[in-house]
Parts: structure tokens; sequence; C-alpha cells
């Protein structure tokens, strides 16, 4: 039985505020703060029990090995000798935002049957750049079945930044969906991370026929929408969006009522939300979700309910009779701050769970394990000139090692 599982990404130990996203305007916001790695990742881990908890299948992705000294070498430094900023991107928590870690073509719109996934590139940024290959690694152990393909990264210049800028619609999650692949051309001061080059290779890849590609608009990449999933979330049939997200959405929503006609397009108006007030509260940036009884849920950052504009809009979605019927805010503040919502923490991949390797999927049980060793081996806190401290970096590799152990997973060390 196809599900769908959203794979979150356990904030790692090194979960710092170093300022490394331009563009991301919550990371430039907050750059030089002092980050709190462990309330970091116990708040991620009680999204995770949330989601188990309203009936969601749900899994997990390691961090990875920081700081990344195979990346320095490659660089020709060490962490002792790099300069502070190359350190700084050594360091990097960033694979936590497991919306960025793959493009994910389900079996049903795939001509052979498997589901397709396509690790990221993340050429743009260089903190991120280096993550793909940790990451890969992950996807193969998870994803070993015969009934997924594996793919890697499309190559540079030709950034990727995986499922953020992706969107299914179906009419429900084994059906043949439409994939519609968003990308950008220009973002007024901001890159455009998302190149349809890749794009479109993803697509021929996995060989997605129903596919759609729909430019970002400059405006929304200006006001910080560096990837598509900050104004514009779908779940099944129903595209929730942001009036000012894409370049042309008159073709877009034509094409999708053409391919999808059970398709519903919920749309907030720039007049009630604006592209500002939709950002900063990362309203878009929820988990579009199918609860067990049918009805579909937004989870949503609390920062959501704190702008009142936006709150006062989702209640009076609630209460009409679309598809959406519940809000249920989650505190995920410390990734916020760094500018990753709660839908930038997960990865949906839909498929049966009997197909994916059980180390990945997690019960109670396992997070209550989880949060101990968080507890026990997470730093309290960074400031930003302990990165530099190699005390810290022994810290963080022994937080990681213990979880590896925690989750029989010592095959990535
Ligand atoms: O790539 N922030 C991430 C946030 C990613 C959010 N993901 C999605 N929208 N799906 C980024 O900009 C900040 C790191 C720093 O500044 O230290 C950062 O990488």
């Amino acid at each position: 039985m196809l599900k769908e599982i959203n794979f979150d990404g356990l904030i790692g130990p090194s979960h710092n505020y170093a300022g490394l996203s331009f563009g991301n305007l919550a990371s430039a916001k907050n750059a030089g703060g002092t980050s709190a790695p462990r309330a970091a990742a116990l708040q991620g881990l009680e999204k995770m029990r949330a989601n188990l908890r309203l009936g969601l299948p749900q899994g997990l992705f390691l961090p990875q090995d920081r700081p990344d000294t195979a990346w320095l070498a490659q660089l020709g430094t060490t962490p002792e000798a790099a300069d502070p900023r190359i350190l700084a991107n050594a360091l990097s928590a960033s694979s936590m935002w497991a919306a960025n870690a793959a493009t994910v073509s389900p079996a049903p719109d795939t001509p052979d049957g498997t589901c397709h996934l396509t690790v990221a590139n993340l050429v743009t940024m260089p903190h991120r750049s280096h993550e793909w290959s940790g990451t890969l690694a992950q996807l193969r152990l998870a994803f070993a079945s015969p009934h997924f393909t594996i793919h890697a990264p499309v190559p540079p210049p030709f950034g990727d930044e995986g499922a953020a800028n992706h969107m299914r619609l179906c009419a429900h999650h084994g059906a043949p969906g439409v994939e519609v692949f968003v990308y950008g051309v220009a973002g007024g001061p901001f890159p455009a991370r998302q190149h349809i080059e890749a794009s479109r290779a993803v697509a021929r890849l996995h060989g997605v026929t129903r596919a759609l590609f729909v430019a970002q608009s400059e405006a929304a990449i200006a006001a910080g929408a560096f990837h598509n999933d900050v104004v514009a979330v779908a779940n099944e049939r129903v595209l929730f969006a942001h009036e000012q997200a894409f370049a042309d959405k008159d073709v877009f929503y034509a094409d999708l009522r053409r391919l999808l006609p059970e398709v519903e397009i919920i749309e907030v108006p720039a007049d009630r939300v604006s592209l500002g007030d939709a950002i900063q509260s990362y309203l878009f940036n929820a988990q579009l979700v199918t609860l067990p009884d049918g009805g579909m849920a937004l989870i949503l950052p609390t920062e959501a309910q704190d702008t009142p504009r936006v709150w006062t809009w989702l209640q009076e979605l609630v209460a009409g009779n679309g598809p959406i019927r519940r809000l249920i805010p989650v505190d995920v503040r410390q990734s916020m701050a760094n500018g990753g919502g709660p839908a930038c923490l997960r990865l949906r991949v839909v498929c049966d769970p009997a197909y994916v390797d059980p180390r990945f999927l997690l019960d109670e049980a396992k997070i209550d394990r989880l949060c101990q060793t968080v507890t026990c081996f997470w730093p309290a806190e960074i400031a930003p000139d302990a990165l530099a401290s190699p005390a810290l970096w022994r810290d963080i590799r022994t937080a990681r090692s213990e979880t590896l152990t925690v989750l029989d997973l010592a095959e990535l060390a």
C-alpha cells in the first residue's frame, strides 16, 4: 500500500547562525546570534512525534559528519587552518532541511514503476554544495530495495535544490500525479537557486511525462522566497499558493486544470497577506497533510499564529467548506531563525513503508531514545566564536556517532 512518508532531517549538533545563505532573510537577520542545537533538535523531534500521533508515518535522516574535513581537504585546508568563513561553511548543519535533499517521483509517475530519487546538488550556496555525498549515502541505504531508483546529482553549474521546488498533484497519493517543477530566472538582488536545466534533467532522468515547468516570480525571490516552498505547497489535489508566487500563474493554472481536472487551487491574495508577511510568517512552509480521516491539515510554524493578518486569513480558510480542515502550529523556532520551517525539515516519499530500511523509520520509543541522546550529547549553545574550537568539533562528532549507535547505522560513520 503506497503511503506518504515524511522523512525529517534530525537537526545536527553543529546547528549555528553563521549567516551563510544570501537571499534567505532569516539567515541574514540572525547572523552572529548564539544558537541552541539541543533545543533545536528537540523541537524537531517533537514535531515528528506530533505527526506520528496524528497517524502519519514518520522517517528520519541523520546529521552529516561536521566539520566536513573531506571538503576542506579538497580546498587544500583543514579545520585548524581554514579561514573562519570557510570553516563555518564546513560546519553547517544545513542537511537538516531535508526538503532540499532530493527530488522524488513516486512509482505511479514513472515508466519503470519504481520510485525515483535524484539527490540535489545544492551548488548555489557553498555551505550546502558539499551535502550531496552524505545525503546520497543515506538514500542508498534507506531506499536500497529494487522498488527505488537513486540518481546521482545533476552536474554543476545547473543548480538543483530538490523537493523544495517540486510539487506533486494527484487524486490521491497512490494515483498517477502531475509533477510541477518550479525554477527561478531572476530574483532581484538574490540568486535564483533552482535552474530550469536542472529541473528538466531531473524530469527526464525520472521519466516523468506529466510534468509542468513553472517559473517563480522575480518578486517572490526578491522578497525572500529563495525556494518555492516558501510561497506554495501542494498535497494530493490541493494547491495552496500565494497570488504572487509564480511568474505566469494563469498559464500554469490552466495547464494544471487540463492535466488534473479535479485540482483545487487555494490562492492567498496579496491584499490580504503580503509577500512580506507570507515570508516572515512562513505560512506556506507548512506541511499540508491528509489525515487518516481524509481531511487535510496544515502543520504550520507558530510564527504564522503570531502574525495577525496571516492567522485571521487562515482561520477564515478552515471555517469555510474547503478541503483544509485543521491548523496545527508547531514550534521549530531554532530552525526558523535560519529560514527553515516545518516543510523545509522534511522530504516526502510516497511508497510502501515495507520497502524502506526500518532503521530510517520512527516510532515513539525510538524518538524517546533520540531525545535522550540529544539531551546528553548535543551542545546547549554555540556562540559564533566557538566555531573555531577543537573541543566543539569533538563534541559534534561524538554526538553524531552516539546517534549512529542508537539507530544501528554505524555504516554511515
Ligand atoms: O538553504 N538555510 C537554508 C534553509 C533551507 C530551507 N529549505 C526550504 N525552504 N525547503 C537555506 O537557505 C542557513 C544557514 C546559515 O546561515 O548558517 C541556511 O542554509
